[in-house]
């Protein structure tokens, strides 16, 4: 029964594992690279790699919905709860909304309560294996219950938001909130 609603509207399934983003595959360099998160917390909070990959890892295991209509089934990601690192600050009351940050200047915005949902994570391996350098390396958010857009490789920080503003694809013409399952794929 609920593998039979399983595929979003509009979309196919592919086998394959598409590489989809703007931009050129960032370098990694271990001793720079920070995760930084800023805005409507008490103290801004800044991670080396060091300290960002010894954080403790679950595993979720979730399908995956890109707006160009592909969409892969069971992809099991390893990484850090997205609850671990709300651990480690004190948010302000008024945050609600929140900016994830990438490489490169690639943004996207997430309302904070879809954030705190189990299965949002912070990617560092992919069936096992690291993530290749295309799909995110060294690490990416997961939210695998909106359109793919949103789940942010080459992640370096979040800033917290009273009220929510358009990321990149947003402002590009993608809808602000993008549920696969509503086929919320372009503003109206
Ligand atoms: N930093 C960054 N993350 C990004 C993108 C991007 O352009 N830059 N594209 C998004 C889009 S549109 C999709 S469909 C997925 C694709 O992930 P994949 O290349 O691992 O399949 O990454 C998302 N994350
Ligand atoms: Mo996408």
């Amino acid at each position: 029964m609920r593998d039979a609603g399983r595929l979003p509207p509009g979309q196919s399934l592919t086998l394959k594992w598409p590489v989809l983003h703007q931009g050129t595959v960032p370098e990694f360099d271990p001793q720079t690279w920070d995760f930084r998160v800023t805005g409507l917390v008490d103290r801004p909070l800044r991670l080396t790699w060091d300290e960002f990959s010894h954080l403790p890892m679950t595993a979720v295991t979730a399908d995956m919905h890109c707006v160009t209509r592909w969409s892969r089934f069971d992809v099991r990601w390893e990484g850090v709860a997205f609850s671990e690192v709300m651990k480690l600050i004190s948010l302000q009351p008024a945050a609600k909304y929140v900016m994830v940050l990438a490489e490169q200047g690639y943004t996207a915005n997430v309302p904070l309560a879809d954030l705190l949902r189990p299965t949002t994570l912070f990617a560092l391996k992919h069936n096992g294996e690291p993530l290749p350098a295309a799909h995110g390396y060294p690490v990416r958010l997961v939210v695998p219950h909106l359109y793919a857009w949103k789940s942010v490789k080459w992640v370096r920080g979040l800033e917290f938001m009273t009220a929510d503003a358009p990321g990149f694809w947003e402002q590009n013409g993608y809808n602000i909130y993008g549920d696969p399952f509503r086929e919320q794929r372009y503003s109206v």
